[in-house]
């Protein structure tokens, strides 16, 4: 085996010795946490949302026993949700991934040491790119891992092992609000800092349910003392519309109509800020010329609002003095989701409702580390939202990484529904995927299921082996979770904060980061990433890629630091002074762009791409169900308590008025069709969804049996929140 995996790998580090091979020590395997004292509290962030709350983690006799939301944190000021709570419990579940799992010749998982994993891996994955090419191979990962481990996966895939397609799934969820920022301001940039719910006197949440996704969040909205207007715009009304003052239920996918619409009215009044927009933006002529078509009669029709409440809408824009903007996944997820991202950032510039306490243009994340998923991932961007298109950017990365620019891709990755249909085409015949689980999460998840049976190998590295993705693999890498390793994440409001190492991995499972060195050892390159001896040094090394950048932090000096002052956010460049808890961008109405003005992009609305007709006569929606459930469920599924909080089998939510015509009663189990598949569901009957559209929560893995899949064209990111549905009590229908 070893003889074989030597004349394969790529000759860098030169031949492969017995001593290069693992031996436990070398990775830390089965080591007690260091730097801790067997008896202690550590603070660190949370490893679910993108909130990025602090949590004391108690440690009793080496372990760790309990967790409390720390008190004085500029995030989450003492508080934590259900999930925060219980972060532990996941750690200890029975299906832990303790051990590599091989399949064997029967088809069944047989535990390996990783010795045989990783010439598995290495042989397999070299010997498909040598038959089929260097594409022939792709990666598929996450937002909720660290930074160093995603910079590390990054430069590993692209510059060592020669894969070009790597991408991650922030792009499910963070694709668009990434193209709208980089089009509107020249960068990714979210403005915010959360200290913003608390000032503005006009909140306006489009698409977003932070009630449920977000609760810390709300919390801080909560405490607002100018007793604010808080918008929402959602088709449901969901937790958040009950508790905000107004509530605008759109049809869905007429946000972009009721945006433009909305610009109308405020130009028609001359309800706008002239003088920033002058001096701050391009384009605005152009787009004023645009809206005109939007009359208040045309947008009331498709939005099914009525104009009063249109001219409501606006004039509580023009009558805030601080008004701050927020979307989620009601946006992002949509075939014209940059441009509806957009046209709430025209809304917010064209009433100067940027750079100042309580304004803003805001996309809130979603996973603990989406942010520097974003910008350190090396998926869409080079490291550190640098461009790959960019000859001057690859040599800067080039010079600091030591390595010979060559090697950095010259063009763009594939995008995630791309690789699919890679997948498909059978382009793509070895696909290694990180933390997350596609088998449940993708859209139209059929056929993504089937398609994987067209690989020649699959890996899958996830805490657990008994993920929907990890049951189709050929080989289950097992990985430390939170909790279990180090490292940095960057939340919403871009701050920088850390996570620890608290407690042992079960068996030979491997931080993710140790397991990256692992395969870069196996692959014989090494020696690229021997200044990457820990996520520490990782982080420095990040540090110095983002200098110059718009998220330079080369004035953090390390991971004590950011500690002391409570995370940091970015930008924190050298030689700053010690930053105040909160900042936002913008405050001298400096953009990114190269004359440092912002620009007005819009474009005409696009149909639904299905819509509701006889056969299929529902508009599905899906999204989170309950702040106690995340996401596929692999790890809040493990906890008892949570487990208390929300429904265990699937449910649709179905207006009582349209049960009643169907004859569909209160916890009855039914079908729901779309033209992809068929699930049973319990109905659950409610006045907060409108008649003719129905919602299932995402955490159930029958929810993407159902869904569509089309992209937005700029981001690439799914539509997961619109198509046409059937539901009646019996399967032969339609
Ligand atoms: N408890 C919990 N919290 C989470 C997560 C979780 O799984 N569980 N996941 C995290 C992640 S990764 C993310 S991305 C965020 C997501 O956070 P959110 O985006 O707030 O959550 P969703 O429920 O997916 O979608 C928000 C709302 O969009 C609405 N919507 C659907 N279609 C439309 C439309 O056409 N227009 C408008 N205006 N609204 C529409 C839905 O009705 C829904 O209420 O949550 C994060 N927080
Ligand atoms: N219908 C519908 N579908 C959706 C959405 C929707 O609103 N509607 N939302 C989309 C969005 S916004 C998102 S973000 C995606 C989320 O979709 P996924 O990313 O597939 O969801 P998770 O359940 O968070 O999967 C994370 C996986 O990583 C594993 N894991 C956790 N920590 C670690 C670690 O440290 N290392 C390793 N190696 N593994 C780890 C977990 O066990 C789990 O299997 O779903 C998308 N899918
Ligand atoms: S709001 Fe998010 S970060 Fe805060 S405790 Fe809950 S899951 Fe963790
Ligand atoms: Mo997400």
């Amino acid at each position: 085996m070893i003889r074989n995996l030597k004349k394969l790998i790529y000759q860098d580090t030169g031949p492969l010795t017995e001593e290069l091979i693992l031996t436990p020590s070398a990775f830390g395997l089965g080591q007690l946490p260091q730097r801790l004292l067997p008896d202690q509290t550590v603070s660190m962030i949370c490893g679910y949302c993108s909130t990025g709350c602090s949590l004391d983690v108690h440690i009793k006799e080496g372990q760790a026993i309990n967790v409390t939301p720390t008190a004085n944190y500029p995030v989450n000021l003492g508080f934590a949700c259900p999930k925060g709570w219980e972060v532990l419990s996941p750690l200890k579940a029975l299906d832990r991934a303790s051990h590599p799992l091989l399949r064997n010749k029967d088809g069944k998982f047989e535990s390996v040491d990783w010795h045989t994993a990783m010439l598995e891996f290495v042989n397999n994955f070299v010997r498909i790119q040598q038959t089929f090419g260097k594409d022939s191979v792709a990666v598929l990962s996450t937002g909720q891992i660290p930074m160093e481990e995603m910079a590390m996966l990054g430069a590993l895939v692209k510059f060592g092992m020669g894969v070009s397609h790597f991408d991650s799934n922030t792009r499910q969820c963070m694709a668009t609000s990434a193209v709208a920022y980089k089009q509107s301001f020249g960068f990714d940039a979210p403005p915010y800092t959360y200290k913003d719910f608390e000032e503005s006197d006009v909140i306006v949440f489009i698409g977003a349910n932070p009630c449920i996704a977000h609760p810390i969040m709300w919390e801080r909205v909560k405490m607002n003392p100018h007793d604010p207007e808080i918008i929402v715009v959602d088709p449901r009304k969901t937790e958040t519309a009950m508790a905000a003052t107004k509530h605008y239920a759109i049809n869905p996918k007429s946000d972009l109509v009721l945006l433009y619409g909305l610009a109308h009215i405020l130009i028609e009044e001359g309800w706008i800020r002239e003088n920033f927009i002058k001096k701050h933006t391009n384009h605005f002529d152009a787009f004023k010329e645009h809206v005109k078509k939007y009359s208040p009669e045309f947008v009331a029709e498709i939005s099914g609002l009525h104009k009063r409440q249109l001219y409501e809408f606006a004039s509580a824009i023009y009558l805030g003095k601080r008004v701050s903007f927020w979307w989620t996944m009601g946006v992002n997820q949509s075939y014209e989701g940059v441009r509806t991202a957009q046209a709430i950032i025209n809304l917010a510039l064209m009433t100067g409702n940027i750079g100042r306490p309580g304004t803003g243009a805001n996309s809130i994340t979603g996973q603990c580390n989406a942010m520097g998923s974003r910008l350190f991932s090396n998926t869409t961007n080079l490291l550190g939202g640098h461009d790959f298109l960019n000859p001057v950017h690859r040599q800067k990365i080039a010079d600091i990484l030591e390595l010979d620019p060559a090697v950095i891709p010259q063009q763009n990755s594939w995008a995630y529904d791309q690789i699919i249909e890679g997948v498909i085409s059978k382009k793509i015949k070895g696909l290694w995927i990180i933390a997350t689980n596609p088998v449940h999460s993708w859209i139209n998840q059929n056929q993504l299921k089937d398609y994987l049976k067209n690989l020649e190998f699959l890996v899958v590295q996830d805490m657990y082996h008994t993920t929907e993705t990890a049951q189709t693999a050929h080989l289950v890498l097992p990985a430390a979770g939170w909790g279990e390793k180090e490292g940095t994440f960057i939340n919403s409001e871009r701050r920088v904060g850390v996570i620890k190492k608290v407690t042992k991995a079960p068996g030979r499972a491997m931080p993710d980061f140790d397991i990256f060195k692992l395969v870069a050892r196996y692959w014989g390159c090494e020696r690229m990433f021997a200044k990457w001896s820990s996520p520490e040094e990782t982080f420095q090394i990040l540090k110095n890629i983002s200098r110059g950048q718009p998220c330079d932090i080369t004035g953090i000096d390390d991971y004590a630091m950011i500690d002391r002052l409570g995370g940091i956010q970015w930008p924190f460049p050298e030689g700053s002074a010690h930053a105040s808890h909160e900042r936002r961008l913008f405050e001298d109405g400096q953009f990114f762009h190269h004359d440092h003005k912002a620009k007005f992009l819009f474009e005409d609305e696009r149909p639904l791409p299905e819509i509701a007709d006889e056969q299929y006569p529902f508009l599905l929606l899906t999204g989170r169900g309950t702040s106690s459930q995340w996401h596929t469920q692999t790890r809040t599924a493990k906890s008892a308590i949570l487990r208390k909080l929300y429904p265990s089998q699937v449910y649709v939510e179905i207006n009582a008025d349209d049960a009643k015509r169907r004859g569909i009663e209160q916890g009855q189990l039914v079908f729901v069709a779309t033209l992809r598949g068929r699930i049973k569901a319990q109905a659950s009957l409610v006045t907060t969804v409108k008649p003719g559209q129905i919602f299932i929560p995402m955490h159930y893995p029958e929810t993407n049996q159902l869904t569509l899949a089309i992209f937005d064209p700029y981001s690439r990111q799914p539509s997961y929140k619109i198509c046409a549905a059937n539901v009646s009590k019996s399967p032969y229908e339609p």
